[in-house]
This record gives structure tokens, C-alpha cells and sequence, in this order.
């Protein structure tokens, strides 16, 4: 844990995470490390950190960075590799036309970044063949704000959520995924108890654990809801008939067609909600003017993401309650910089600067502020689509950069496939170890967070600076600048001779500005000739800016919509289809986030303390389906759809309702055997976003037959030895590893010395009983190296106590037999399974403060241990475990 600095020599910048977009303070200190913390400045932490953010410094390591561009696995000069990528492409695009080479890229570079790739593909390519791992994240939002208000606004500020009197999260984990928010949310709420939170999600996550409602939905019940919701406030009064009147379109229309849905017997059975908790929420949201609806995942990833969220904007127009303090829809963005990428037009379908595809003003704008030769003349493939063109051959040459398909796109092993087939892929990433590298016949190696300046934009429309602190190492390179310099060596030498990352966030918000009289959302006019010293000085700011400075805090405040007659729009929605479940197929597989780590693991997975949270790709599941098709906790299941399988260990609890499950999305073949989970999600998409729906496949769910099953420690990389499931994380000190086969292992022996790479010279303790147990700890001059412990059965061993062996401290002999037998002695008591990564608390340490120290509250918990007082995600964790010492003593 670094301590929290505010040196003057602090640089302030912004977390490379989540939407919420923390303000950070790095500070590099002579020993070569970097101490991290809020910045108390920050309008969206005002000095909050969460997990992941406070754990910053831990993923800065050098190792396995990508250092220098290489072709074919061969290191060359930055030249050579960028004079190779022109090539390729103008080669292609010459025999095959525009359309045949493609750009994916992601909402984790910065505005920059993304400016110039959108310019060059859009501009200059004259192709709109530019999409991004957004389309698998907010694009069901793009469309439904774009389809309601004419633009892709997102109208509220972070303050709303603070001053609402009922915030209804939908399909958002906001706890663990937007931490900071929920944060002050939760303080908002202590201040004012009268405040209520609903939370409508398939599982009782941490999330519905703190709200005053769950209504725990079937997946994809939400546009039936929101369908019964409008129609419920049709008959209860709580329609804005001034509103509706003077400032709307198409609201009887949208009326007749939810008044079905008013019947609260035939909801209950399309939502697989109870009629009690349906009448609670409808009359929460009826009576309380001050509502913000907060959506994320559950919304837009679904087959029917957009018209979900057409459904939650008809409630918010046909009560006005959109564009006032404390009220609005609010889809809150997942990756850093998601916001930044909507402004410059990343997405297939958009132009830049909010302008669409298709609208010839639009292009005629466009067109003459770049000089530009050639515009698309119709929206590019989205990513889906994308990647099936370069299976089938239409799409020739891709570069991917900042995003991981192999592992985040639905089908993965299709998209895996196509990449291999693809005659020229070029990758840019800041790492070497990710399951999409290997298809790269360029890769260029990209400055990295903490390397690089530019700007990213939050979910509450806030520019914010990231700024370099660090050198980037070996020859890694700004994505921006990578971009420019193949556009210029294809013949674009003055669109694209930028002198910095200022020069081009100039140019984007002189765009922005171009022409716009009001008639545009996204509006940067005031930073349109912000100069050097002026952007190095950038303090967040929140768009639109006009030309004098000022900035908006919320949008439709005056009941004007970007819509030709300038009204909002209601939409005639209908709930998608169901996911077909059947007899092979029984159980609908919900995917998503975990607290601690980020996407496809190449950061987070470098911190040992974010690894130790949940160190195992896992399965939640009900303890009834369990018991039906005899799965027991902690057994390994093996998951299958139509397109793949998985094998992860299962969860039994009844978070999710029965016939279904949860697996998170992060593991990788970097991390585990077969735990890809996209490998096994159909690429079914959202008709009018293309966004794919991840979190309802159809799949089936059998034991794992495991003959064996092990579990290990090192102070090195531990290696799986063929074995059919295996899974590794970083552990304090070193690595730790849980495996199983199918096949007896025959020589035990050889077996753990090739787990646990060990050098001939290293001695190997083995301790073996009749009911087959194994145990086996390595030596070298005393050293402890490592060890393995392998079972008929799920191995038992406390894994914190096993990898508190790890910490170096030499070992008595008392202690190495009782490191075999598993068990702690008194001088290493086990902490038990990680609780607060901050301060790295186990459940034990915990519960024995509770016991024997009497801290009967989360705050005391919080004196006596530090436990909860950083980032306050565990605090709902300690809760639990406070809660359960109390039925314990109450039994
Ligand atoms: N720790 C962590 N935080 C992150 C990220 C991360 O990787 N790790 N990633 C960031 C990114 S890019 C994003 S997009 C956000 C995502 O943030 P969230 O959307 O909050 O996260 P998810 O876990 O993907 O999904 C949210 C919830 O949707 C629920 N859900 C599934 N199906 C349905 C349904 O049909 N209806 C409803 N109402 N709910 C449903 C799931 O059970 C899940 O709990 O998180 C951001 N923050
Ligand atoms: N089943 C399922 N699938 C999902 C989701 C889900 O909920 N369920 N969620 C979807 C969503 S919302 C998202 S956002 C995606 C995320 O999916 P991805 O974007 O594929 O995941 P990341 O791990 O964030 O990939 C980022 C990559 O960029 C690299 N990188 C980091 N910094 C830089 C940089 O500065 N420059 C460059 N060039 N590279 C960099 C990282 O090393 C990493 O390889 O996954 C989607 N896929
Ligand atoms: S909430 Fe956490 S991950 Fe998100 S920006 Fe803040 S510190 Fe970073
Ligand atoms: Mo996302």
C-alpha cells in the first residue's frame, strides 16, 4: 500500500479505469516507486480512491511490456515497421477498395488518440470501417439517447445522484463497478436516511445488498417493466401533462402500447417479480419527483438493449423529469475514456464531434474543416460484424488498438479464428502477454498510462487531463502518434503533421465548434485555441464549454431537444425475445465484473492484493440446481453452449435465481486453462446498436469428473504440467495455482517438481497418506520455494495461510511440518480469505476482532484493523461478517 502524498511535485492525473474518472496524485519517489492517491481536488472523488485505483502503482511494472515495434516476431525500427503498415493498407485498400482494411479500437485511449484514428479511417481512408470495444458497452445507449433526444447526450451531473430521492440502479453494479459513485451515494444516503435505493438486477449483488428494494428481475424483464411502470403512472396521475404537451412527441402512441403491461399478473409473470415488490416500486417512482435512473450493462448488453433503455427514458420524459436537479435518466459509462469516444465519432455509425453518417450537412461540415478528399458514404462495420468480414475474407487489414477481442468479443473463438486467417494485423498494446498478441504480424508498443498525456471524458461529461509522470520505456510510443505517422507515410502529410497531443485536442474542439450555433451538443468552444501552457494546465471541466468559458452542468433544462422540431421523442418499445433455453441447453449464463479486477486482466492481474480478492474464474450457481444435478461447493463444473465450453469452480449461493448462473468475464489463457467466457457467448445482437447481449446465453452445466485436484504456492511462475484445469494468480510474494485432471498422476514426485519449476539442487519434502493425499514443500538452503498439495477431493488447505509461506521469513522446522500438514502455527495465524485489498484483512483477522475486540460496527472494525476506511468497497463484506458472528452468539 503506498502511502496517500500531496508533495508539490505530485502530478495530478486521472485513473485508467472505470467512467467514474478519479482524479489521481503520482508521485514518483527516488526508490523507483510510485506513491498513488486521491486527488481531494477532483470534482468526481474529491480524494477517493477505490481497489483498483489505490492499487495503481502495483501495475506499473516493467516486466512484459512490449519495448520495441517488431514484424513477424522480429524487432525493427519504428520506421520500418510504420512504412510496413502504410504499405499494407494503401496495397490493400488499392486492390480491394476502402471498405476492405479496418480500425477496432477502444474507450481506454485517450480523446486523442482516438481523434486522430477517426480521422484518418473517416477522413482520409474514406472508409467508416472504425469501431470499438464500446460497441460492446454503451452503444445500446448511443442509440436509445440518439433515438429519444436526437443526440447522444447524457444530460445529468454526479451531484444528481447525491441530491435524488430515490435512485433506481438498473442492470448496474455500481458498487463494484463504479465504486467511487457508490461511495458518495452511500454518504449522500447516511446524510439524508429518507433517501431510496432500488436496485433491479438478476442477482442480489453487493449492490441490492445495500438498497432499500431488490427486485431481483428474470433477465430481460426490464423493458417489460418499465412498459408496466408508464402505464401505471398513466393510471395513478403521475403523467406531466405540461411536459408531455409542450416539450415531447409520440407519448399516446407509446401510452396504448405499454397499457398492457399495466396488468400487474401478467408483469409479475414476464418479470418473475412478485406483485407486492412491483406495486412498491411503481409507487416509489410515482411519488418521488426526485428520481435518477442509473443503467449500465444490464441494460445495453442484452438482444433488446435499446429498446430498454427507450423504455427508461419514456418514464423519465412522460414525468419531466429529466434536466432538473437531482432528476434524470443516467447510463453511466464503463471505461475511462467511453465518453471521449462518442465525442469524436469512434463508433461505425457516427461522423465526428456528435455529427451523424448520412446527414449531408453534417458531412459538408465535416468534409471542409479536414479537407477532407473522400467521407464514407455509409456507416462502417460494427464490431460483430467486423470481425465476421474478416473471417470471411472482405476485411483484409485490421489494427487493433487498446482492446483485447480474443478475449472481450462474443464467439471468441471465431474471432481468434478470423484474426489468424486475416493477412495483416497490426496490435498495439502496452503488453506482450494477451491472448490477442499472437495474431499480430505487426506490434507496436504503446506508451502506457502514466507515459502518455491527453485527456478522457467521464461519465458526467468532464474533460479531464491524464499527464505523463513516468519515461515510457524501451521505444513505446503514444497511440496518436503511431496513428499520424501512418497517415502521413499514406500520402496525408498535413492532416497529419500534429506537434503534440494539444495540437490535436485543438483541432477536435474546434470542430466541435465549427459551424455549431447551439445547433450540436457536444460543444468544446471555449478550448478551441486553448494553447500549451493552457491544456498543461487543464482543470477538469465539464462540456458543453461555450466560446466565453462557461460550462453547462445539465442539459434540457429548458425543455429543448436536439431533435429537427426540437422535441423529445418517445419510442414504441418491446421486450426481445427470451434466450432460448432448452433441454440441453437449460440455464441462462450471465457474465460480468468482479470488484478487483479490470477486464482481461493485463493490469490488474500484475497486483497480487487485487488478485487475491477472488483469485479463481468461478461460477455462481443455485443451491438447488446444485443439489438436482449433484454439484457440491467448490466442485469444478464445466460450462457449454452452442460455441465453446469452460471449466471454473463452482459458487453455490442463492445471489442468483435458480436457472441461472454468473461467471465473471476477466479470465484469460494468460490466467487459466479454459476460462475464456466468450468463448462460449453467441454473438446475438441488439438490432438497432449491434451491441451484443453477453449476459444471456443458453448453456448447460455438469460436474467436472476431476480425479485429482491441486493447489500450489511459489515464489515463481507456476506452471499447469498438462493438467485439464488449471488456474494461476499473482500472490504476495509470488504465485499461487489451482489445478485437477482427469487422469491419475503416476510419478507424484516428478509431477511437483515440474509444477513448481524447481532446480535440480532444491530439496522436496513429501508427505503422502492412504487416502491419497499429497503434500509436498520445496527447499533450497532453507529457503522455502514453494509448494503443492494435491487431493482426491477439493484440496482444503487455507490459501491465505499458504501463500503467507511466500513472505520470505525463514522457516523452523516445527513450521515446515505444519506447512505440510496445511495448518497454521501461532506464529502464523491464518487471515483467512482477503476482505479489504486496501489493507490487504482477511475474514479471519476480522472475525476475530469482532470476537475478541468487541468491534461490533463496520467503523470499528475500521479503527482496530484499517479495514473498509480506504476505498469502501468491503464495507458491505464486513457487514456480512459482523452479521454472521451475531447469529453465531446468538445460536
Ligand atoms: N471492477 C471493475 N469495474 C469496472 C470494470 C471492470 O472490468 N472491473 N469495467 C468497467 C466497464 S468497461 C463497464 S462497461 C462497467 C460495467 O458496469 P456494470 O454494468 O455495473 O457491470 P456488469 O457486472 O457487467 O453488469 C451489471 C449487472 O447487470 C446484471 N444483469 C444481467 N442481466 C440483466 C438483465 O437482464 N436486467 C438487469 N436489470 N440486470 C441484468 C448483472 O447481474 C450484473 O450484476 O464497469 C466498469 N467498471
Ligand atoms: N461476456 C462478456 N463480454 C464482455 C463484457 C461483459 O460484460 N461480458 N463487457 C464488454 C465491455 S463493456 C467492454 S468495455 C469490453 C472490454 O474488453 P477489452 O477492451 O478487450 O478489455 P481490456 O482488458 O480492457 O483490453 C484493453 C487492452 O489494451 C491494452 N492497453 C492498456 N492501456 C493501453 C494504451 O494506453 N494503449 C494501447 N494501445 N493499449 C493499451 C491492455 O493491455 C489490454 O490488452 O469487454 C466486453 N466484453
Ligand atoms: S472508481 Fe476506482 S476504478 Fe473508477 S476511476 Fe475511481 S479509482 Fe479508478
Ligand atoms: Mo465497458
Amino acid at each position: 500500500m503506498t502511502q496517500s502524498f500531496d508533495t508539490p511535485q505530485a502530478t495530478r492525473t486521472t485513473c485508467p479505469y472505470c467512467g467514474v474518472g478519479c482524479g489521481v496524485l503520482a508521485s514518483p519517489q527516488p526508490d523507483g516507486t510510485v506513491a498513488i492517491s486521491g486527488d481531494p481536488e477532483h470534482p468526481a472523488n474529491f480524494g477517493r480512491l477505490c481497489s483498483k485505483g489505490s492499487a495503481l502503482a502495483e501495475t506499473l511494472i516493467p516486466d512484459r511490456r512490449l519495448l520495441h515495434p517488431e514484424i513477424g516476431g522480429a524487432r525493427v525500427s519504428w520506421n520500418a515497421a510504420l512504412d510496413h503498415v502504410a504499405e499494407r493498407f494503401c496495397e490493400t485498400i488499392a486492390r480491394k477498395g476502402p471498405d476492405s482494411v479496418a480500425f477496432y479500437v477502444s474507450g481506454q485511449i485517450l480523446t486523442e488518440d482516438y481523434y486522430v484514428a477517426n480521422k484518418l479511417m473517416k477522413g482520409f481512408i474514406g472508409s467508416a470501417n472504425i469501431d470499438t470495444n464500446s460497441r460492446l458497452c454503451m452503444s445500446s445507449s448511443v442509440a436509445g439517447h440518439v433515438r429519444a433526444f436526437g443526440s447522444d447526450t447524457v444530460p445529468n451531473t454526479y451531484e444528481d445522484l447525491e441530491a435524488a430521492d430515490l435512485l433506481v440502479l438498473v442492470g448496474s453494479n455500481l458498487a463494484w463497478c463504479h465504486p467511487v459513485l457508490f461511495q458518495r451515494v452511500l454518504a449522500a444516503k447516511a446524510a439524508r436516511p429518507s433517501m431510496k435505493l432500488v436496485t433491479i438486477d438478476p442477482r442480489r449483488t453487493v449492490t441490492a445488498a445495500e438498497s432499500d428494494l431488490h427486485l431481483p428481475i428474470r433477465s430481460d424483464g426490464d423493458t417489460a417493466l418499465f412498459l408496466g411502470l408508464l402505464a401505471h403512472l398513466s393510471e395513478t396521475g403521475g403523467i406531466d401533462r405540461a411536459f408531455v404537451e409542450a416539450h415531447t412527441q409520440g407519448f399516446e402512441a407509446a401510452l396504448r402500447a405499454a397499457l398492457p403491461y399495466g396488468d400487474l399478473a401478467r408483469l409479475a409473470a414476464e418479470t418473475g417479480l412478485d406483485e407486492p415488490a412491483l406495486r412498491r416500486f411503481f409507487a416509489l417512482f410515482a411519488e418521488t419527483e426526485r428520481t435518477v435512473t442509473v443503467y449500465s450493462q444490464g441494460v445495453n448488453q442484452s438482444a433488446g438493449g435499446t429498446d430498454k433503455v427507450n423504455a427508461i427514458l419514456n418514464c423519465h420524459l412522460a414525468t419531466g423529469r429529466i434536466g432538473r436537479e437531482g432528476c434524470g435518466p443516467f447510463s453511466v459509462t464503463g471505461q475511462p475514456n467511453a465518453m471521449g469516444g462518442r465525442e469524436v465519432g469512434g463508433l461505425a455509425n457516427q461522423l465526428a464531434a456528435h455529427m451523424a453518417i448520412g446527414n449531408p450537412a453534417h458531412e459538408d461540415i465535416v468534409s471542409r474543416f479536414w479537407n477532407a478528399p473522400a467521407l464514407p458514404a455509409k456507416s462502417g462495420l460494427k464490431a460483430v460484424d467486423l470481425f465476421r468480414a474478416v473471417h470471411e475474407g472482405r476485411v483484409e487489414a485490421i489494427w487493433i488498438m487498446g482492446t483485447n477481442p480474443v478475449d472481450s468479443l462474443p464467439e471468441a473463438d471465431l474471432v481468434r479464428q478470423a484474426l489468424a486467417r486475416c493477412p495483416f494485423v497490426v496490435v498495439s498494446d502496452v503488453v506482450r502477454d494477451t491472448d490477442t498478441v499472437p495474431y499480430a504480424h505487426v506490434l507496436l508498443p504503446s506508451a502506457a498510462w502514466g507515459e502518455k498525456a491527453g485527456t478522457v471524458t467521464n461519465s458526467e461529461r468532464r474533460i479531464s487531463r491524464q499527464r505523463a509522470f513516468l519515461p515510457a520505456p524501451g521505444e513505446a510510443k503514444a497511440d496518436w502518434w503511431q496513428m499520424a505517422e501512418v497517415g502521413r507515410r499514406m500520402g496525408h502529410e498535413a492532416a497529419f503533421s500534429f506537434e503534440g497531443a494539444a495540437a490535436i485536442f485543438r483541432e477536435h474542439a474546434a470542430l466541435s465548434a465549427f459551424e455549431n450555433e447551439g445547433t450540436r451538443d457536444f460543444d468544446l468552444s471555449g478550448l478551441a485555441t486553448l494553447d500549451e501552457p493552457a491544456y498543461e494546465a487543464l482543470t477538469p471541466v465539464q462540456w458543453p464549454v461555450a466560446a466565453d468559458g462557461t460550462s453547462k452542468r445539465r442539459f434540457f433544462a429548458d425543455g429543448r431537444f436536439f431533435t429537427p422540431n426540437g422535441k423529445a421523442r418517445f419510442l414504441l418499445v418491446a421486450p426481445a425475445a427470451a434466450p432460448a433455453t432448452s433441454p440441453e441447453r437449460p440455464f441462462v449464463l450471465n457474465t460480468g465484473r468482479i470488484r478487483d479486477q479490470w477486464h482481461t486482466m493485463t493490469r490488474t492481474g500484475r497486483s497480487a492484493r487485487l488478485s487475491a480478492h477472488l483469485a479463481e474464474p468461478f461460477c455462481e450457481l443455485h443451491p438447488d440446481d446444485a443439489a438436482r444435478i449433484r454439484v457440491s461447493e467448490a466442485d469444478l463444473v464445466t460450462v457449454e453452449t452452442d460455441h465453446g465450453s469452460v471449466i471454473l469452480r463452482a459458487l453455490l449461493t442463492d445471489r442468483v435465481r435458480p436457472g441461472t448462473l454468473f461467471a465473471p468475464m476477466h479470465w484469460t489463457e494468460q490466467f487459466s486453462g479454459a476460462a475464456r467466457i466468450n468463448a462460449l457467448v453467441p454473438a446475438r445482437t441488439d438490432p438497432v446498436s449491434g451491441q451484443p447481449a453477453s449476459k444471456a446465453a443458453p448453456a448447460a452445466l455438469r460436474r467436472f469428473e476431476a480425479a485429482w485436484h491441486g493447489f500450489a504456492v511459489s515464489l515463481h511462475e507456476l506452471e499447469p504440467a498438462g493438467s485439464a484445469y488449471w488456474a494461476r494468480a499473482r500472490a504476495s510474494g509470488g504465485w499461487r495455482m489451482e489445478l485437477a485432471g482427469t487422469a491419475k498422476v503416476e510419478n507424484t514426485e516428478a509431477f511437483a517438481r515440474q509444477v513448481l519449476g524447481l532446480p535440480e539442487t532444491a530439496e522436496l519434502l513429501h508427505y503422502a497418506d492412504r487416502a491419497g493425499h499429497h503434500r509436498f514443500a520445496a527447499f533450497e538452503g532453507g529457503r522455502f520455494l514453494g509448494a503443492l498439495w494435491l487431493s482426491p477431493e477439493p484440496v482444503a488447505v487455507s490459501r491465505a495461510y499458504a501463500v503467507s509461506c511466500l513472505s520470505g521469513a525463514p522457516m523452523e522446522s516445527a513450521t515446515r511440518f505444519r506447512l505440510l500438514a496445511g495448518r497454521p502455527g501461532a506464529d502464523r495465524p491464518d487471515p483467512g480469505a482477503l476482505v479489504c485489498s486496501c489493507f490487504g484483512v482477511g475474514a479471519n483477522d476480522i472475525r476475530r476482532a469482532i470476537r475478541e475486540k468487541n468491534c461490533t460496527s463496520v467503523s470499528a472494525i475500521g479503527r482496530d484493523l484499517k479495514a473498509g476506511t480506504n476505498c469502501g468497497s468491503c464495507r458491505t463484506e464486513l457487514q456480512g461478517l459482523i452479521d454472521a458472528e451475531r447469529v453465531l452468539e446468538l445460536r
